[in-house]
């Protein structure tokens, strides 16, 4: 099948959304959920109908401008589902490898599910034995809603993701979705009356529920920034974009199973599949504040500059608040041709002057810091909870019974490769950007101020800042802003592996 028929839309070209809601799934009764699932299938959003509505998306936009009117809000609701390796064993279409019995028993038939199994032990084995097994996770956290101590394991199958534009269309197909797998075979579509069955397919456990930020804030995260400015984009996929918002072009592989630049020989029907992570990611947006205010007159660069808080907190991300580059404009936020630009590499790579080497975009694309891409992600967030209020900012602390957000989804064809490589390898690993000998100490760039992990033999947690000498003389201890609340490992299908190989 075409590839924009086949992928699921969130994948790639992405689902346009101002609204989101994850609906975390366990599989009750492995028959039912498999009928289920073959007639939700052309519910699904796919690439094409995605590249459609944003087709739609961006005609409003123009029609606004011409007419100098607001944007026509279309509600454009997008429906897309996961699975963990549980789900899809739930289906029959994946196998524990280590299940030793089943080896002995059948070696005929073991052959057979090893040739169907993933290949990618990591989503196998799920977020929680990877980040809390190696360390970098507490378990209290993970459990809290994700991972409920569970005496047979997992305790999440899938998810559902839906999307749209309007907040009721939103609600009316969360309710859709609930009827399609909770209620009796045979009832009648009617999301408010349907009797839910006594041996449903499914339990939704929990759901986690974000929105883009309204009015002034929109298209930032909780910290302020603009967001979704660079993605990797695919090769022979997207359209070229105009100069100076160029990102370096990616294989379609690196995101997408089964294309130039996947090494990860998956069985055939893992083609046009991804492998998404899901992380649940707390901001504590006036503590972030509070540290940039009082330690910007540590940093060496915020001398006569009128905003220094702002200034220190842009070189920990490598972008100003409205998107510009430091590595483009060190010292000015005010070039507006430069407030989305991906126009720059860090070179020459081997001068700490301008982008910090560890600020949290260049740990994360390091352009080029290495010689070609080799670790590469689709992000497809979306924040969650209330804006920051003023009660807040002024006691310089988050209110004990508000929580915000991003709700941190991506992309990748391997998850060693992809969300796991570039936290524990390169967000965490203070020697990371390596080949940069021109500090003053033995810690190296320093930690990802905004999703660092540190292991207790890790050295505290410190960032070279830029000083005008070489070597840099000037380190920042940083405090933590940003705290993991769970999540796991899924796998996104195809449509053709979702009718065929998992409800054949
Ligand atoms: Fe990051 N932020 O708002 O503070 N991120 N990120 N991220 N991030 C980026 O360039 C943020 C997280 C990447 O191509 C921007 O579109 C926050 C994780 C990558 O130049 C901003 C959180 C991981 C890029 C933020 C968070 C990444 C990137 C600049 C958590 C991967 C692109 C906007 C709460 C494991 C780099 C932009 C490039 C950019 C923020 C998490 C990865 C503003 C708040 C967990 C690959």
């Amino acid at each position: 099948p075409a590839i924009k028929a086949n992928l699921q839309g969130d994948v790639w070209p992405g689902l346009p959304k101002k609204f989101q809601s994850f609906m975390f799934f366990q599989v009750k009764n492995n028959a039912a959920f498999k009928s289920r699932l073959k007639t939700f299938i052309p519910k699904i959003t796919t690439a094409k109908d995605a590249c459609a509505m944003n087709e739609v998306m961006k005609k409003a936009k123009q029609d606004a401008l011409k007419s100098k009117t607001s944007v026509k809000l279309e509600p454009l609701p997008g429906i897309n589902i996961s699975f963990t390796s549980t789900g899809l064993e739930a289906l029959g279409a994946f196998i524990n490898v280590n299940d030793q019995a089943l080896v002995k028993k059948d070696r005929k038939l073991s052959t057979i599910f090893r040739q169907k199994q993933l290949r990618g032990g990591l989503f196998e084995k799920g977020m929680f034995a990877d980040l809390v097994g190696e360390g970098w996770d507490t378990p209290e956290e993970l459990r809290k809603h994700y991972h409920p101590a569970r005496e047979n394991g997992r305790a999440i199958d899938g998810v559902i993701m839906v999307t749209s534009s309007i907040k009721s269309d939103l609600e009316n197909k969360i309710s859709e979705v609930k009827q399609h797998f909770l209620a009796e075979e045979g009832e009648p579509l009617n999301p408010d009356t349907y009797v839910v069955s006594k041996d449903p397919s499914v339990e939704f456990t929990f759901s986690r529920d974000g929105n883009v930020r309204p009015g002034i804030h929109k298209g930032k995260e909780h910290f302020g920034f603009k967001d979704g400015i660079s993605q990797p984009l695919l090769e022979g996929w997207d359209e070229k974009v105009p100069q100076g918002k160029e990102p370096v072009a990616t294989k379609p592989g690196m995101i997408v199973c089964g294309y130039d630049g996947d090494d990860m020989q998956q069985p055939a029907w893992a083609k046009d599949g991804s492998f998404l992570v899901f992380r649940d990611l707390q901001q504590q947006v006036p503590e972030f504040e509070e540290f940039m205010n009082q330690n910007a007159k540590h940093a060496p660069f915020t001398k006569d500059h009128p905003k220094p808080g702002e200034k220190l907190a842009a070189y920990l991300m490598g972008r100003w608040k409205n998107g510009t580059p430091v590595d483009e404009s060190p010292h000015d936020d005010t070039n507006e041709a430069l407030f989305e630009s991906n126009n720059f590499d860090f070179a020459p790579v081997t001068e700490h002057n301008k982008c910090p080497f560890a600020a949290h975009i260049r740990k994360m694309r390091p352009r080029a810091d290495l010689e070609h891409d080799h670790a590469v992600i689709m992000r497809r967030g979306i924040p969650y909870g209330e804006c920051v209020t003023d009660a807040e900012l002024a006691a310089k602390k988050t209110a004990e019974d508000k929580e915000r957000g991003l709700l941190f989804v991506c992309y990748q064809s391997d998850i060693r490769n992809g969300f796991n490589f570039l936290t524990t390898r390169w967000a965490s690993n203070h020697y990371f950007p390596d080949r940069k000998t021109n500090f003053v100490g033995d810690d190296g760039p320093g930690i990802d101020a905004i999703v660092g992990q540190r292991l207790e033999h890790h050295p505290e947690r410190t960032i070279g800042l830029p000083d005008g000498q070489t070597p840099t003389k000037s380190r920042m201890k940083l405090d933590s802003w940003v705290y993991q609340r769970g999540g796991d490992y899924f796998f996104t299908p195809s449509l053709s592996a979702l009718n065929n190989e998992l409800t054949g």
